[in-house]
């Protein structure tokens, strides 16, 4: 059937027109119900469905701008993808100081009850924008606050330090930890030859690995992770007084990681795991929440510590300075349009406001003319603060101008500075503003903090040791247990065998003796002499801080819990743990062999959120099983099911299971213990929780 205007007798063609050629295809049409698609200059367009052609079996014409036009832009969709953080996610939200620090910066985010309008990114790094959610990695952790002094943008992580002192080696640091550059794999992720060959000939970056092969890069929301600022800054107050600062971010529903082989099934059951489950929380009005922490100190402090506070790979033990809480982050809306937010938001170290300053650290300093750089081959223009993602929600203006995609119309003669025409740059602030604008501080950051043009980093910095040990020294033996495997795995990964892992275990021995023969022992491997430390290492006192299994919160809040039952589930017992789970804070998903659901004991069908094959047990906190004797004999025939339970006791959650479920328990080889409960009280309790304590029984551990 000719489904448009035939060559022969062309009909007459008008904007009211519905009736011809469309052969009852859902057309989007220039008229009816419908709204109206229109060319990107404004004119209606009649046909989105059908090119225009030279007879209903000819060629497409040339003339067809409709079409050329629609294809143009298509084929400019994308933009080259971040060269690090290419993955990420992003929403909106409201950051409220709630604590008065004017004595210690001016900056008005800062003024105690001002809320300020925030955009935040998080982000993997070293996965391509297509990559998956839970490789084992270090999560971006960017915010924007759109401030009334102009945008500030704090630029952090979910790791409190760095692979890395000096910015000059940051781009050798994202070449070997990417994708190999002849083979183009792995994808995301750090367990290959040429991150680890790096590494091992990097001892400062031995405190960073020790957190990258902890539970931190294995995050189980994003909504449970930590926050930092990497960097020491300043803040700056009203008489131009400064002091030193680091910034936190901590979770209101404290920290909670995955462990390795749940990350790796969730590759699988979700690539998606951790997007999803962010916009998911903020779209069922669960917003996630953080509070901003300080840790303020002065040169005196500085001066008197083992390490320098201009050292990236060093932190701050919140023993030594405890985080002061300032503030309340709140995201609450999600974005409309990922490209135009996610995608274009444009992050940049230098979008400082008055009252915080930059410190000397060289990892920053080195930040700073790389972002601003990267959005124009990113972004393609100057111009990029004019999306409105990136521009500040205060007036601004200047005499900068033109450029590709201006979308500001200056008006004015006068272009330049100074002029006598009484011209200020459009919707610039009044002149007298000027005094409280952006000023540089000077605060002494050490002996030699200027001198001589010199290629070299401080004395301190040469101490690659005491602070990885300080922090293996921090972990439960779960922590360390996983720590001691994850360096197994990765490096087992590397096909060179005599030098690599040689070399690393050679550093370890520096962070921990154990932890070296563990590594070597896991990779059956020599244990190698002792590597020779750049400058020794000082103890120093553990901290309960760094761990992630001393800050977890025994709460269902913010959780889901998978529900699995089949036809002939006792109605009342789901509904009495279904309300509870609820009541507790979390979210019930409903998992049956069919999504169409089960039919209960009641007679009553009770649909399924997810049908068992695509829901594994890994998607959840915890489980419960609630099924009858039939339900349970159908469904040890069913591998899934059986996987469900067994993944979930492997994954050491917490399972509550009707006592007709114990056959598929058995058969999942789960074994009582105090995470193995009914489905009462007892579950719910149990759910908040995970059973670590398990795990040397189900996981041969390095
Ligand atoms: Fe980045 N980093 N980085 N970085 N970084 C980028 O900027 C860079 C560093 C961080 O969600 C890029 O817009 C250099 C430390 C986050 O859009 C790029 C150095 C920390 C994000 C860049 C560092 C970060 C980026 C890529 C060493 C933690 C994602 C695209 C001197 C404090 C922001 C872009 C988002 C992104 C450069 C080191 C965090 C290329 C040169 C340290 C969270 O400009």
């Amino acid at each position: 059937m000719t489904q448009s205007p035939s060559k022969t007798a062309p009909p007459k063609t008008t904007l009211n027109d519905t009736t011809q050629g469309h052969g009852g295809e859902t057309h989007q049409q220039a008229s009816g119900d419908a709204p109206v698609l229109t060319t990107n200059h404004g004119m209606p367009i009649s046909d989105n469905q059908n090119s225009l052609k030279s007879g209903a079996r000819g060629p497409t014409l040339l003339e067809d701008f409709v079409l050329r036009e629609k294809i143009f832009h298509f084929d400019h969709e994308r933009i080259p993808e971040r060269i690090v953080h290419a993955r990420g996610t992003g929403a909106h939200g409201v950051f409220e100081a709630t604590d008065d620090i004017s004595d210690l910066s001016k900056a008005a985010v800062f003024t105690k009850g001002e809320k300020t309008e925030v955009f935040v990114r998080f982000s993997t790094v070293a996965g391509g924008a297509g990559s998956v959610d839970t490789p084992r990695d270090v999560r971006g952790f960017a915010v924007k606050f759109y401030t009334r002094e102009g945008n500030w943008d704090l630029v952090g992580n979910n790791i409190p330090v760095f692979f890395i002192q000096d910015a000059i080696k940051f781009p050798d640091l994202v070449h070997a930890v990417k994708m190999e550059a002849d083979r183009g794999y792995p994808q995301a992720g750090s367990a290959h030859d040429t991150f680890w060959d790096w590494a091992s000939l990097m001892p400062e970056s031995t405190h960073m690995l020790m957190w990258a092969m902890s539970d931190r890069t294995l995050p189980r929301s994003l909504r449970m992770i930590e926050g930092f600022g990497v960097h020491t800054f300043k803040l700056v107050d009203a008489d131009g007084g400064a002091r030193f600062v680091k910034f936190h971010w901590k979770p209101k529903l404290g920290l909670q990681s995955t462990i390795w082989d749940e990350a790796l099934k969730l590759q699988a059951a979700d690539n998606d795991y951790h997007r999803r489950d962010l916009f998911e929380a903020i779209d069922g009005g669960d917003f996630p929440e953080w509070e901003l922490g300080i840790q303020v100190f002065d040169q005196e402090f500085a001066d008197a510590q083992p390490y320098d506070v201009l050292d990236a790979t060093k932190l701050i033990p919140e023993e030594d300075i405890p985080v002061r809480i300032i503030g309340k982050m709140t995201l609450n809306r999600n974005v409309d349009n990922f490209f135009a937010e996610t995608e274009q938001v444009a992050f940049l170290p230098t979008n400082i406001v008055p009252g915080i300053d930059f410190s000397n650290d060289p990892l920053l300093q080195g930040r700073l003319f790389s972002y601003l750089d990267t959005q124009k081959s990113r972004l393609g223009t100057t111009n990029f603060h004019q999306i409105p993602v990136n521009a500040p929600r205060c007036p601004f203006g200047n005499f900068q101008r033109d450029g590709i995609m201006q979308t500001m119309v200056p008006k004015g003669r006068a272009n330049y500075e100074p002029n006598s025409l009484g011209e200020h740059g459009e919707e610039a602030g009044p002149r007298e503003s000027a005094a409280k604008g952006f000023g540089t501080t000077n605060l002494a950051s050490g002996p030699d903090e200027q001198g001589d043009k010199l290629r070299v980093r401080a004395e301190l910095f040469a101490d690659h040791y005491s602070q990885a040990r300080l922090f293996y020294a921090s972990q439960t033996k779960n922590e360390q247990a996983h720590i001691a495997s994850s360096f197994v795995f990765e490096l087992s990964k590397v096909a060179d065998l005599d030098q690599v892992p040689t070399r690393m275990v050679a550093n370890l021995r520096n962070v921990d003796e154990d932890l070296a023969k563990r590594v070597a022992d896991g990779l059956n491997i020599e244990l190698p002499a002792k590597a020779e430390a750049a400058r020794a290492p000082v103890e120093m006192k553990p901290s309960d801080k760094l761990s992630i299994h001393k800050n977890m919160k025994a709460t269902l809040e913010g959780r889901k819990v998978g529900v699995l039952i089949a036809d002939g589930t006792d109605a009342g017992e789901l509904d009495t743990v279904t309300k509870a789970i609820e009541k507790a804070g979390a979210t019930v998903f409903i998992v049956a062999p069919k999504v169409g659901g089960a039919k209960l004991s009641n007679g009553k069908m009770r649909k399924a959120d997810g049908q068992l094959a695509g829901s594994p047990s890994q998607l959840f906190d915890a489980v419960a099983i609630v099924l009858s004797e039939d339900g349970t004999q159908m469904l040890l025939k069913e591998a899934a099911a059986v996987q469900f339970a067994m993944d979930a006791f492997g994954h050491l959650k917490a399972i509550g299971a009707s006592k007709a479920a114990k056959p598929l328990l058995d058969k999942a080889g789960v074994e009582a213990d105090a995470g193995v409960t009914g489905t009462g009280d007892d579950f719910i309790k149990a759910a908040a929780t995970r059973f670590y304590d398990r795990e040397p029984g189900v996981r041969m551990l390095a």
